[in-house]
């Protein structure tokens, strides 16, 4: 039997060059292998506040992205997590057999995006973690491909999995995080020690998948470097050339090893322009895929999609009832 992938992306913004290579890009190779299943997970955008208007757009936006990056709607589910309310009953259920205050007060993720303002942030903020875990395991997932940025939050599915079966019996698969070798964590442009964010209020910081694109070679040639003259690959002490050569080697598949030879004698002028024509290159053909798409084949796919998990999400969730007690 084929293995079972599931992963997703919050509409809470516009994808960047990050999302693109610490995920969407793994899932693109996976379905050849795998079931893969990929959600909109627009219930986890509204744990910080969003635009209706704004939101019902990014819905189809982030779907169009998986199509125009290589998900194939034939071979992999595509669905949006709130037509399926299955997720949020499961993660109630969760919230009472399985996560503990004590897991949640850990997250990285919320303490970087709650700031300072910790008391004055949605639950939903804190409590997401519990959601993304009712997302993963609801379809017996065996692998989730994400960046490292959220790979506490799968650890959090496993220990609910399997406390969950301590209690119960058997009733969640344990799941495995996969965050590849390279590009797990794409930097900022100007403040490279920082993640690129697709909710990052400076835009600069980002290369988006759907930049105009004379824009996104301009946030290439402003990028931070460094005071050294040469080109080299060294994340530690020299964050935002690493990162360059990170994003220039998934993008153009050469090696960084490759690429820092190439660049031996040359400066970061050179560097910066040869990157942002492989940069503009990718946007382009990925937009021309993207704009290809129209929204209401969008709304066949994620309905199709709905049709598809809904099922599975009801067998699972009818397990669990009976477990706990309330049928
Ligand atoms: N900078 C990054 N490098 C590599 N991978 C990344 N991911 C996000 N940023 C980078 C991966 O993309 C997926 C998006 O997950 P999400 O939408 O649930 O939100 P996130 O992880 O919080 O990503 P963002 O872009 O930072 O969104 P906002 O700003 O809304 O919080 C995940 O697989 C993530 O690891």
């Amino acid at each position: 039997m084929k293995k079972t992938i599931f992963s997703g992306i919050q509409p809470s913004g516009r994808l960047n060059v990050g999302n693109y290579i610490g995920a969407i890009s793994q899932w693109v190779e996976m379905q050849k292998e795998y079931d893969c299943i990929f959600s909109v997970v627009d219930y986890h955008a509204i744990t910080v506040k969003q635009d209706p208007e704004e939101l019902r757009k990014r819905i189809i936006e982030v779907t169009k992205i998986y199509l125009a990056a290589g998900i194939d709607p034939k071979k992999s589910i595509i669905f949006q997590q709130s037509a399926v309310p299955a997720h949020t009953e499961l993660a109630w259920i969760f919230n009472c057999y399985g996560a503990y205050i004590a897991d949640l007060n850990k997250m990285t993720q919320f303490k970087d995006k709650a700031g300072k303002d910790r008391e004055a942030v949605s639950v939903g903020l804190y409590d997401y973690p519990v959601l993304m875990a009712a997302d993963i395991l609801m379809y017996d997932t065996d692998i989730v491909p994400v960046g490292e940025d959220q790979k506490q939050h799968v650890e959090l599915a496993r220990d609910i999995a399997r406390r969950f079966n301590n209690e119960f019996g058997n009733i969640f698969k344990v799941p495995e995080a996969v965050v590849r070798q390279e590009g797990a964590r794409i930097m900022s442009l100007l403040e490279p020690t920082k993640k690129m964010s697709k909710s990052d209020a400076n835009q600069n910081n980002c290369v988006g998948l759907l930049d105009d694109i004379e824009i996104a070679k301009k946030k290439i040639m402003r990028a931070v470097t460094d005071t050294e003259a040469n080109i080299a690959y060294d994340p530690i002490k020299r964050p935002g050339i690493s990162n360059l050569l990170t994003i220039y080697s998934v993008i153009s598949n050469k090696p960084i090893s490759d690429l820092v030879k190439d660049y031996q004698g040359k400066g970061y002028g050179d560097f910066k322009k040869d990157l942002a024509e492989v940069v503009a290159k990718f946007l382009s053909d990925f937009q021309k895929k993207y704009n290809s798409f129209s929204d209401q084949e969008v709304m066949v796919i994620l309905e199709s999609g709905r049709k598809k998990v809904e099922k599975m999400a009801n067998g699972k969730m009818e397990k669990v009832r009976r477990a706990i007690g309330v049928r």
